[in-house]
């Protein structure tokens, strides 16, 4: 039978076998929807009796080619393919095996029967990408498990596995994979063609469900996935298709999708450093951590949800027992514990691979070790001198350090090539980001360890270079001054910028976020720089933080002093603080009042400038890394597709106008300033993409 590259035809005792060949996820791009159409087109031709179709490789097609949304559309289109399937004039079937993900578990949906294999999953996941299901799954969907457990699955986007699949009617029948075609050849030889769509029950119209699930739908899609379904109940197939269409449409249009689509591809990209190859990297079999304190017992968490083996070392005994005693204890108060996904036996197994110790000899077989204890220069050069005596040759060492330098960290061992900064951030175990950094001897092979470590524990990992603050701290620190010097406005208070932040996306505001990470951390970093004492600092520069430097030395720490920019009467409540507004009334200077929206464009264009000078200065190897550090460790929200795209998307002229007028009235504010990268890609007009040319 006809052979497409893309979908593989044969004919089996009368059935025809489709083979959908698109690595690696089989991604229904064009070819392959081609491919599909022509499949279905020679089994009609060849008389077959009935169609199977399923995908090679690892995976069912795990959904449409996200890359062909922002060209334009070629044929066939997904309806026709669809159509295909579901009009076919024998039974089709879906051999479903890997991860039948979006246009996958759509076009799964429109064969007349599905056979499933046990491990695989199948998921609506468009809303992560700001879309909905446009292939017919908000229709189809509904009609084979319902409404709430359709809306359920497109809101989350959480894909199911097999038993859940069976149990909710996705699919006919679920097997080992091994026996899947065969399965799938059964349900089209043994059953008819037609089987006539469900009507779709009203079940999430009950006021209450409803109201919840319209405060989850916020954005733009999935407000649209519950007008779908809304279209679903009780009309035709073919009525709700059309609605679905025009919506799917209309969402693609949106900044929302097409920030989501940008930090899909940029949380793939950043795990790529050119000229490294991660997946070369010598394997990892035994692990160690120096520094038992919240970090360090963070760190190692990660090793053991991984299934690594590690050593954790701290200064005496007593200390390293207290760490695993408090690695214990942080098991078992997480929800996945209470609610019994973690289980005693799997915890015990997990906490068999912890191993403490009070000396770095501990560490002679580690293949590679995290340092995590305090941030001083002299100690950390210490334990990596001792580091250097006592680990094999080969083994990577990585400094946890937010703000040091791992050049000067390296000075201390003989052979600086295998020293590397892997900076976690707090809660190491539960924040998905890992940021690496390369100092300016650091090796391809301590590059290619810390980025396959980042893999290996499932985290969102981005390279950085080796200077003040790496990606993230360092726009941060602009982000925060300029958060600051808001205060100094006449009606601005903590709350005020901090709601606007929050109402913009932000998971926190800037004093909040303060407040959890302690205010002494910043105020440590300043008086280190001479920025606390007014004798030392230049005063041709504006201070703002002499609010905050207050703040610290009234005691107000923070979360962990139960007081800082807020109180804390609860453990991580906020509640706003009339001692808060006494002391930064004292730091007011007669600046007019200001409203939300000149709050954002201070704060954002102030972290949106850094990050361009981060880029000039090669700290980060693309624009798309720094959205992805601020999206993944801080909060940044994930619909405005990180600061860099969100400035693209407003426009980068419009974000150097107004950064110029900004530093036009307060020229001593250097960080206002319009960087030189922005300005010459905005003379130019050109996109953030092409960055490189401009720098
Ligand atoms: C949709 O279906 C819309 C329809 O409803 C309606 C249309 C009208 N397209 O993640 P990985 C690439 S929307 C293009 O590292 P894993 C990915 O970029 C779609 N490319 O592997 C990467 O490339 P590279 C709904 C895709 O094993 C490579 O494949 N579906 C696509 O960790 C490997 O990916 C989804 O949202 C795609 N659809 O995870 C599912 N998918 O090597 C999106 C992957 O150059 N995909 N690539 O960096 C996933 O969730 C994961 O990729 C998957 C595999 C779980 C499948």
């Amino acid at each position: 039978m006809a052979t497409s590259s893309a979908v593989k035809c044969a004919l089996k005792n009368g059935v025809a076998v489709l083979q959908i060949s698109s690595p690696p996820v089989n991604a229904l791009g064009a070819a392959v929807r081609a491919g599909l159409v022509a499949g279905v087109e020679h089994a009609i031709g060849a008389s077959a009796t009935g169609l199977v179709v399923a995908g090679g490789g690892s995976t069912f097609p795990a959904g449409a080619d996200i890359t062909e949304f922002s060209k334009p559309h070629l044929p066939p289109s997904f309806a026709e393919v669809m159509a295909a399937f579901e009009d076919a004039p024998f039974p089709t079937a879906a051999a479903i095996h890997g991860t039948a993900l979006g246009g996958g578990f759509e076009l799964a949906m429109a064969c007349h029967y599905r056979a499933m294999g046990e491990r695989a999953r199948v998921g609506l996941p468009e809303v992560h990408l700001g879309l909905l299901p446009g292939a017919g799954g908000t229709q189809r969907l509904p009609r084979l498990v319902g409404a709430d457990a359709a809306l359920e699955m497109m809101l989350t986007g959480a894909p199911i596995g097999a038993e859940r699949a069976l149990a909710l009617g996705a699919v006919d029948v679920v097997v080992p994979e091994a026996g899947l075609e065969a399965a799938a050849v059964e349900l089209v030889t043994t059953r008819a063609a037609r089987r006539a769509h469900a009507v779709v029950v009203d079940g999430f119209r009950d006021a209450a469900k409803r109201a919840a699930l319209e405060a989850r739908a916020a954005l733009p899609a999935p407000r649209a996935i519950l007008r779908c379904v809304d279209a679903a109940v009780g009309s035709e197939l073919a009525a709700g298709l059309e609605v679905e269409g025009r919506e799917f449409q209309a969402l693609k249009a949106t900044p929302e999708a097409r920030a989501l689509q940008h930090l899909f591809f940029a949380e793939r990209a950043c795990a790529k450093v050119p000229g490294v190859d991660a997946k070369g990297a010598a394997p990892l079999d035994a692990v160690g951590v120096v520094g038992g304190g919240t970090m360090g017992r963070g760190i190692a968490m990660c090793f053991l949800d991984a299934g690594l083996p590690v050593t954790l070392v701290d200064v005496d005994d007593t200390a390293a027992a207290a760490a695993a005693a408090g690695i214990d204890a942080t098991y078992r108060r997480s929800s996945a514990f209470k609610k019994g996904r973690l289980t005693e036996a799997v915890l015990a197994a997990k906490l068999e691979k912890l191993a403490v110790a009070s000396d770095v000899a501990a560490l002679a077989d580690a293949d590679l070790v995290v340092e995590a204890i305090y941030e001083d220069l002299d100690a950390k050069r210490a334990v990596f001198a001792r580091l250097d005596g006592a680990c094999k040759p080969t083994a990577v060492l990585a400094s946890n350090t937010s703000t040091l330098s791992i050049d000067a960290i390296a000075d201390a061992v003989a052979d600086p090539t295998r020293v590397v900064g892997t900076h976690f951030f707090s809660p190491a175990n539960v924040m998905k980001l890992l940021e690496n950094v390369r100092g300016a001897r650091t090796g391809d092979g301590a590059v290619a360890a810390a980025m396959a470590l980042g893999k290996r524990l499932r985290k969102t990992t981005v390279l950085a270079g080796d200077a003040f603050g790496f990606i993230g701290n360092r726009m941060l620190e602009p982000y925060g001054r300029e958060c600051l010097a808001l205060l100094r406005h006449r009606d601005v208070g903590v709350s005020n910028v901090d709601a606007a932040l929050r109402d913009f996306g932000m998971a926190m505001g800037f004093f909040a976020m303060s407040d959890l990470a302690g205010n002494d951390i910043g105020y440590a970093v300043r008086t280190s720089l001479g920025l606390t004492d007014a004798a030392t600092r230049d005063p041709a520069v504006e201070y703002s933080a002499d609010v905050a430097d207050a703040l610290v030395e009234a005691g107000r720490l923070g979360q962990k002093a139960g007081k800082g920019w807020y109180l804390y009467e609860q453990p991580r409540v906020p509640s706003p603080d009339p001692a808060v507004d006494a002391l930064v009334s004292q730091f007011k200077d007669g600046s007019p009042s200001v409203g939300a929206e000149d709050i954002l464009d201070r704060a954002l264009l102030a972290l949106v400038n850094e990050g361009f000078r981060v880029l000039e200065e090669g700290l980060a190897l693309r624009p798309s890394d720094l959205d992805v550090v601020w999206t993944s460790g801080y909060g940044f929200p994930r619909h405005k597709g990180g600061p860099m795209q969100w400035a693209e998307e407003r426009g980068l002229r419009e974000c150097r106008a107004t950064l110029e007028r900004l530093a036009a009235e307060r020229p001593d504010v250097p960080y206002l300033r319009p960087a030189k990268l922005l300005v010459a890609l905005a003379d130019a007009d050109a996109p953030l993409a092409d960055w490189e040319k401009y720098v």
